[in-house]
């Protein structure tokens, strides 16, 4: 079995894998280890990674980039439609809401899911660490910004598994910086030693993410977690083409934006001008040839000017490091090193602000690019039991507090509680107790919405059902459990009836104190409760005594079971042709995963006509 880590970035992916030496980065075809996240549809075929990204400017309708926050968002959230417009591709809503990719693909007009879309980037990604492994890769690690919600989380953990890989954690970015930092530490202080507090920023195209993890010999324990999941390189990329729209509106006579093709140029350059920036507080020269309608255009630029139109986006750098030390309760003598990752944090005022912020000089011990890709893979090797690596265990945080709410038919049972509050540990399960006569509702939501980044609070419906009073009439006591899961993914993953003991009131209440549950490594697989249509519809609900259903509406087994049905036969004619009898069996076993379930019910569905008619017989 194979062991890796995969940083799923806005723009840049990057694998790691776990080798008897050591944990390494690996390259893909081009040899290179950034892969761009990347999706080009043609009419022949489809191409991802280094070969889309060179199809930006000339396919540009169908060339799908910059589509990592598109996961679990409602097509009407304002972010969406921020968006849209800087668009070069389409987006269209889908029929439960969330946004989809419109495309031309094989000659013929389709729209993608995000799921299916990023679904495509991992099964790139998963093909270029099988051809540098030289053997299947299933299990994996793969990295989430810390803010992402429960949708957002769920939708990736989706695409995960239409490119057939099995997911062992959904791991914060931070987080992930976090281990490949502390792991090799030796001198880790004791259990009964001040612990290391450390804060990680890491800045990456499109978002700010900051953690303060404090280090023991053999653990690490998040603190606190803030961000600005709208602050990334691409702002400054932004302020660029802003400004040299206008410089050749006025000087050529051009206007820009009216030409994606040359929109997208102009953000290519405009990058590159950026990196150079970085390393060069001189004037820099643009120069275009070809622009628009044959003009060639040129410019020039410099650091300091630079950093005066970025002022609104440097001023915005201190508020999550502040937020992240306020929460944390340390002070900033209790800090002992700041580290700083991603690509974006390489801008000279970036590190100027974090390292003024903490009276501190800023250590890059850290590979910016491929830190995350590491950690996943140390987290990787840490939960597969095919890989002997250091015991290091991670608490991680709730980044947002979640409430739960509870409404019964007819008793006036309403209710709500916050069951998970800002920094509470995770992964974690606690119980809730609940005295009912009758099924009920629950409802989880994210207890601010005005703090999430992100117009939508809803976590999930669950009923639990066939609750009834006891043979004296009195109520049951139900035990709910409410999880945060491994991957930060928010379930109510069981419900049981009590036995009433004698001596307890019959007022419905909850324990204000949750019992604590072990928290397990084999986790429940994500995104496989029936939903709530499907379980009324076979009967299931009468034959058990208490079940939990689930109201989420983000699953599509067909949809993602057809996408895996077309890549296989592709793979099939290509390079499925000749391969070892394993890589044919782990296929169809993941295919089978899927589809077996589908089988299943439509066999239920057809069989049960069948039945009642031979009931009707009998009788
Ligand atoms: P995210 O973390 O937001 O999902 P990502 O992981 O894809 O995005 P990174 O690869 O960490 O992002 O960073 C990419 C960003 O860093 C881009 O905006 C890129 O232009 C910028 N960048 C890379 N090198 C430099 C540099 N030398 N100077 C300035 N910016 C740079
Ligand atoms: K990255
Ligand atoms: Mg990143």
């Amino acid at each position: 079995m194979s062991v890796v880590g995969i940083d799923v970035g806005f723009q840049n992916c990057y694998i790691a894998v776990a080798r008897s030496g050591g944990i390494e980065t690996i390259a893909n075809e081009y040899s290179d280890r950034c892969t761009p996240a990347c999706v080009s549809l043609a009419s022949k075929n489809r191409m991802i990674g280094n070969a889309a990204k060179s199809q930006i400017i000339t396919n540009f309708k169908n060339t799908v980039h910059g589509f990592k926050k598109f996961h679990g968002r409602a097509f009407d959230d304002p972010f969406i439609q921020a968006e849209r417009p800087k668009l070069p591709y389409s987006l269209h809503k889908l029929a439960n809401g969330t946004t989809g990719i419109k495309v031309r693909y094989l000659d013929e007009d389709k729209v993608f899911t995000v799921e299916q879309i990023t679904g495509m980037l991992l099964t790139k990604l998963k093909e270029t660490s099988e051809s540098a492994l030289k053997k299947p890769v299933v299990d994996c690690v793969i990295s989430v910004p810390s803010f992402f919600t429960d949708a957002e989380r769920r939708s990736v953990f989706d695409a995960t598994q239409i490119a057939g890989l099995n997911c062992l954690r959904l791991i914060n970015d931070t987080t992930a910086v976090a281990l490949a930092y502390g792991i090799y530490k030796q001198d880790l202080p004791t259990p009964e030693e001040r612990p290391r507090n450390v804060v990680f920023v890491d800045m990456g195209h499109s978002s700010f993410q900051v953690s303060i993890t404090a280090f023991h010999k053999g653990k690490l324990k998040v603190l606190a977690t803030a961000f600005d999941p709208y602050l990334g390189g691409r702002n400054f990329d932004e302020a660029l083409v802003d400004y040299f729209c206008e410089e050749f509106k006025g000087k050529y006579k051009l206007n820009v934006r009216d030409n994606p093709r040359a929109v997208l140029r102009l953000y290519q350059e405009c990058e590159k001008l950026k990196k150079l920036m970085s390393a060069n507080s001189s004037d820099l020269p643009l120069n275009i040839e070809c622009f628009m309608n044959d003009i060639d255009v040129s410019s020039r630029m410099n650091r300091l000017h630079f950093e005066e139109m970025c002022a609104q986006y440097l001023m915005r750098v201190e508020i999550p490091l502040k937020s992240a030390l306020e929460q944390s309760k340390l002070s900033r003598d209790d800090i002992c090193a700041v580290e700083i990752v991603g690509g974006a944090t390489r801008i000279p005022a970036i590190k100027e602000r974090i390292a003024k912020f903490f009276c501190k000089d800023i250590s890059t011990t850290l590979n910016a690019d491929e830190a995350v890709a590491r950690g996943c893979a140390l987290q990787c090797a840490i939960l597969s039991p095919a890989f002997k690596v250091r015991e290091f265990s991670i608490t991680d945080v709730v980044p947002f507090p979640i409430t739960m709410r509870w409404k019964s038919p007819t008793e006036d049972g309403l209710g709500e509680c916050e069951v998970f509050s800002k920094n509470h540990a995770a992964p974690f399960s606690k119980v809730i107790t609940f005295h009912k006569r009758e099924p009920f509702d629950l409802e989880a939501f994210y207890s601010n919405p005005q703090e999430l980044p992100y117009s939508d609070h809803r976590i999930g419906f669950f009923s639990v059902q066939n609750v009834v009073p006891q043979p004296d009439g009195d109520s049951s006591k139900v035990k709910v459990k409410v999880r945060v899961n491994i991957h930060g993914i928010f379930s109510v993953s069981g419900a049981s009836l009590i036995e009433k003991q004698k001596g307890e009131g019959e007022d419905m209440q909850t324990d204000t104190e949750p019992v604590v549950q072990n928290e397990s490594r084999a986790e429940e697989q994500v995104g496989l409760l029936l939903p709530q249509s499907l379980l009324t519809s076979t009967g299931f609900i009468q034959k058990c005594h208490t079940v939990i259903s689930y109201g989420t509406p983000w699953l599509n087994h067909p949809n993602r079971l057809t996408l895996m049905l077309e890549d296989t036969e592709k793979w099939l004619y290509e390079d499925g042709e000749d391969q070892p009898k394993q890589v044919y069996e782990e296929k169809l076993d993941a295919l089978m995963r899927l589809g077996q379930p589908i089988q299943d019910r439509h066999r239920e569905h057809e069989d049960r006509p069948r039945a009642f008619e031979e009931l009707g017989k009998k009788l």
